[in-house]
Order: C-alpha cells, then structure tokens, then sequence
C-alpha cells in the first residue's frame, strides 16, 4: 500500500489509499513557499526553530504526513541555509543516525518519521538514545485531526507508545502551537540528563499557516552542585589510598571533558573509561588504566563514578572485594539528580552541571592540608596494563587460520588517525573492540550502550560522516548486526558518504552461540550462513568492498578501504571458535 491516503483526511476528494497526488490538501492548508511574510506552515516553523537550536540535518524516509517538514528544510523561512534531508532505507537507520548526531555533535539530532509505521520502526532507536542520554528530537507525522476516529490511513496515537521511551511525547494540536513545542522538545532533549523527545502532529495542522516570529538560540542552563557536597568528595580523595576514578558517557554529553583531564593531570588519579568517556584520557596516557580494569576497580578502596550510570557495565556499582581488599566506598557524580543511583550504596554524591562538580571536587581536595600521595597505587596498576598488553601483542598478532578476530584490531588500530570515529554494531566483535581500540581523542567512539541493540551501526556511520566530514570513520560490524542495516550502504552511496566498513565474520550469533553452549552443552538459532560475501552486498549497492581470510592480507584491505573514497566493506572471515572471554552475561 503507498502512504498515500493520510492526505485524504484534508480533502473532499475520494477517500484513495493509491491515489496521492488526487489527495493534496488544498485552500487555506495549501503547503509551499507562497506564505504572507509574517505566516508560515507548520512543517517551516518546526524546521525554524530547530536550525534556530543548530540542527543542519534531518534524518527521515518519505511519507506524506511530513512532507510539511520537507518543504520547510527545502523552502527555509528561518533566514539560513536549507537543512539537509537526508533519506534512508528504513527508519530505525534514521532515528539511530539522529542520536548519532546528537552525540557527536551535542546538538539534539532530529529525526521526521511519517505516521504510524515510520514511528513504530523507529522506537528501539528511540529508546537507545533514552538508554544513552543522548540528545534527539523526534517529529512525527500523525493521521488528520479532522478525521480522526475515522480510520483513516495509519491512524495511530503515538506519544502513549512513546511516553516510557522519551523524557517528553505529545501532540502537537494547533499550528499555532508548533514553533513553542518544537522549542520545549529541543531544550528538553538537550538538557541534563539528556534524553529523546516526541512529537506529532496532526497533518491537517502541520499543512496549514499560522503567524511566525523567527525564534532566537536559546542559551544554555547549567545547575550548580552544591558545594558541601563537593567538599565531602574531596575529604574521602583526600583520605584514599587507592582511588579510581570512572568516567562515562555524560562527561563528554556536559562537555566536561577539558576539567576531566584537568583533574586527571593535576591529581595524578588513575582512571577508567566507558562509553563516550573513552578518549578524554587519551589511550597510552600514563593514568588511564582502562587494560587494568579488574584490578583497578577491584582493589581499590574509594570509586568516584562521574557521568554513568552505575548498571551492569560497572557491577552495579559494588568495588573492592578482589584480591584479599574490603569493599570500596563509592561517589556517584551525575550530571542532575535523577541520575545518582538509586541502588547502590553511596558514601557520598552530587550532581549537577559537570564541569562545576568535576573543578569543584578539585578545588576541594586542594584546599586539604595533607595532599595524598598515590604514586605507588598508580604505578602497581601501571605495572597491571603492561602486562596485559604485553598478553594482548601475541593475539594482535595472531596468525591462526581461520583468523582470530583480534588480529583484525591488530591491523587495524595502527591504521587509525588521532580523530577517527570508531563504531561499534555487534556482539563479540565489539567487545574485541573496546578492548583493544583506545581513542586518541574524546567524542570518536560510538558503542551499543546499554541498551545493546544490533542495528544501529550504518545509522551512526551516515552521522558521523557528516558530523565529521574530514575523519576516518570507522564503523565494526558483526556479521548478524550487518543484516540488520546494510541496507543503507545504499544511503551512503546515494549521499556520497565514504566510510570504511569492517565486518567480522564468524559466520554466527557469536555472542549468543558461545553463552549458550555454556549454559545448554548445545546451541539453536544462533548459526549464520557460512562466509557470507557482505562484500558483495556494498558491491550490488554501489560500494566496494573484499573478503579476506589470510590474516596477512587484512593490513592491505584496510588500506584499499582506507584509499577507496566510496563505501568500502572489507569482509574478514573469523574463527567462530575465538569467543570473547568473558564472565558476564550482562543481567
Ligand atoms: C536488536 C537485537 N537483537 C538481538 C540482540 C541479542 N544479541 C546480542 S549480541 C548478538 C549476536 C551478535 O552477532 P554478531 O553481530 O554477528 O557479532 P558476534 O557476536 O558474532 O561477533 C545478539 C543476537 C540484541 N542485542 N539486539
Ligand atoms: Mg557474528
């Protein structure tokens, strides 16, 4: 069926569901560039005011419920350059490639998805970015408020299906009300803790005129921490003997990374990173001590968690314990207060804007008689990260046949420049990843998250060329992950959009195949058809691409990928066997 009828919710034509362009609304909802100066439709104030929030690019599939929001990036009344449209093959690829933005970026991404199914396939996008705080707006059209109850096409309410996803999601009911909603959306989204947000709007409103007043850039907010509590973090670094400092994701999203470094620098505190805090701390950098993980946050008597939840990715915030060492005391800074953690016991915490709670926090431990001295500690856990590097070089270097996915990362991290975007879309080939890729720089790394959804890597790639225009962008996919999107190569084809694709074949599930022979001595629905030629997919779709099963011939693909200016699959044939070690299944 064509997304045709929703139109028809506007006009006095037939009710056709293939007959679209008899449907066009017409009169005073007549869409177009032919406004009195002071009047606009609803699709140009809602582009108005996000351009007016610094968004360049709309991520969108075609559907006449939004074609207001087209003619308003195509025909700007907001006095700037046009926003670029950039369509996708399926949804989920255009809201995953909005919250990339947004977290590349730090600017709410915007997705425009038609009514009904275009929503729908876009809300486990949705809910990742609400699993990340990751900045994003979502628009979505919505069947004719002078139809509704009728049935017309595609006549579904959406913000209930949205509400537990998204920090806010309604209707919009008016035109006139949709430059001021827009705005709410966009502030909300970009506000900490950061967040999706959703709207639809009825396509009779969103088609039709009202008075326009071009919106200004908001400024931004920022909520003090309160200072007692930053003192009491300073009296418990000051009294530590073993500290560890984590930083995740919001450092970067609070644009703390500067005063995390500070910190870092002038304190001498060894550090973990996670999520979007890898790179504030640059990899080789002699404090952070990410390689030595277990140790560090195993042994250590005082965590200070700044910017990340305390879930499963760190235990759910219980430390210590390892090695013969008591339990550790745990600090929880977030960036607002529904962040700090609910669960986990917490000596002490504060929250708000993180640059202040981070140059709070040191302020506080300078202002401490006696400065601790936590050289020993730093150089045992430096003692830990060699060694597991030293563990890492022979895998790095694998020569086994079939190909150990480690060598993969062995060929490729020497290849990366200081300001590559690295994505990582997969199970077991992701985790190889983030243990061996330590970005140079903040802001170029993109993983599942929490939320772990195979899916979104050819969303984020799309993003973070753009966002990134003259970095290598890398995106990792696994094998099962690269079923997910592949299809929008055709995207990155069709838009120009170079960037190197590395999947890691196995051939499999390898994530579930491996837990699974664990738990049952067996496995079911966990195999893929073997060497697929994904290659050859890219290839089909315009792009380019190899399959590589000789470990020595990885270094050279790469470089040909590297070379290529078109999207570039280099198809790497893994050992299915070469699992991920791992003792966490993550629940
Ligand atoms: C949308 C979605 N479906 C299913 C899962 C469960 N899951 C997690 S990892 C994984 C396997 C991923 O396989 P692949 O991408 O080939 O990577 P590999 O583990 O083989 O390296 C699956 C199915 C998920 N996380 N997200
Ligand atoms: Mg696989």
């Amino acid at each position: 069926m064509t997304d045709a009828s929703p139109a028809a919710g506007l006009s006095t034509g037939p009710d056709s569901a293939s007959t679209e362009a008899a449907d066009r609304p017409s009169g005073q909802s007549q869409p177009g560039p032919h406004q009195a100066p002071d009047q606009a439709h609803g699709g140009a104030q809602a582009v108005a005011v996000a351009a007016a929030h610094g968004v360049e690019t709309m991520f969108t599939l075609s559907g006449a419920h939004v074609f207001p929001m087209y003619d308003g990036a195509v025909h700007p009344v907001h006095g700037g350059p046009p926003v670029r449209i950039l369509d996708v093959r399926h949804e989920q690829t255009a809201v995953f490639a909005a919250e990339a933005m947004g977290k590349l970026t730090r600017v709410p991404g915007l997705a425009v998805l038609t009514a009904g199914p275009g929503v729908t396939n876009g809300v486990s996008a949705i809910t990742q970015a609400q699993f990340s705080g990751s900045p994003l707006v979502v628009v979505g059209g919505r069947a004719p408020a002078n139809r509704w109850g009728m049935g017309s096409l595609q006549e579904l309410d959406h913000p209930p299906l949205l509400a537990p996803v998204t920090k806010l999601a309604r209707t919009v009911h008016r035109v006139g009300e949709i430059a001021d909603s827009m705005d709410e959306a966009f502030r909300v989204a970009g506000s900490p803790h950061r967040g999706p947000t959703f709207l639809d709007v009825p396509m009779d409103q969103f088609f039709d005129n009202a008075g326009y007043e071009q919106p200004g850039r908001p400024a931004r907010q920022r909520i003090a921490p309160d200072p007692e509590a930053l003192a009491e973090v300073g009296d418990l670094l000051a009294a530590a003997q073993r500290p560890v400092l984590v930083l995740g994701t919001d450092v970067w999203a609070d644009g703390a990374e500067e005063a995390a470094l500070r910190f870092v620098e002038q304190t001498g505190i060894p550090v973990v990173t996670n999520g979007m805090g890898r790179g504030i701390i640059p990899g080789g950098h002699p404090l952070l001590v990410t390689k030595a993980r277990r140790r560090a946050l195993g042994t250590s008597d005082l965590v200070v968690v700044v910017g990340t939840p305390l879930d499963f990715r760190l235990g759910y915030g219980v430390f210590g314990g390892k090695d013969g060492s008591p339990t550790a005391q745990v600090v929880h800074l977030a960036d607002s207060p529904a962040q700090v953690s609910g669960h986990a016991e917490l000596t002490a915490s504060a929250s708000g804007d993180l640059t202040q709670v981070i140059d709070g926090v040191q302020a506080a431990l300078e202002q401490q008689l006696r400065r601790p001295d936590w050289s020993a500690w730093v150089a045992d856990l430096q003692a830990d990260v060699a060694r597991a590097a030293e563990a890492d070089a022979a895998l790095l270097a694998a020569t086994a046949d079939p190909i150990h996915p480690a060598r993969i990362y062995g060929e490729l991290v020497p290849r990366l420049a200081e300001d590559s975007v690295v994505i990582g879309d997969g199970g077991d080939f992701v985790s190889f990843a983030g243990k061996y890729v330590e970005p140079q720089r903040p802001g170029g790394w993109l993983d599942p998250g929490p939320y772990g959804c195979l899916g979104a890597g050819l969303g984020a790639a799309i993003a973070a060329r753009i966002a990134r225009p003259s970095a290598q962008v890398v995106l990792l996919l696994g094998d099962g992950a690269a079923g997910m999107s592949l299809m929008d190569v055709d995207t990155l084809v069709r838009h120009d959009l170079p960037v190197v694709m590395v999947c890691g074949n196995n051939s499999a599930w390898g994530l579930e195949k491996q837990p699974m022979q664990m738990i049952y001595g067996y496995d079911v629905a966990a195999d893929l058809a073997p060497r697929t030629r994904y290659d050859e997919v890219v290839r089909a779709l315009g792009g380019g691409g190899e399959t590589v099963t000789d470990p020595r011939q990885i270094g050279p693909a790469l470089d040909r990928a590297f070379a290529a200016g078109t999207p570039y699959l280099v198809n790497v044939i893994t050992d299915v066997d070469a699992a991920y070690p791992r003792n966490t299944f993550g629940v």
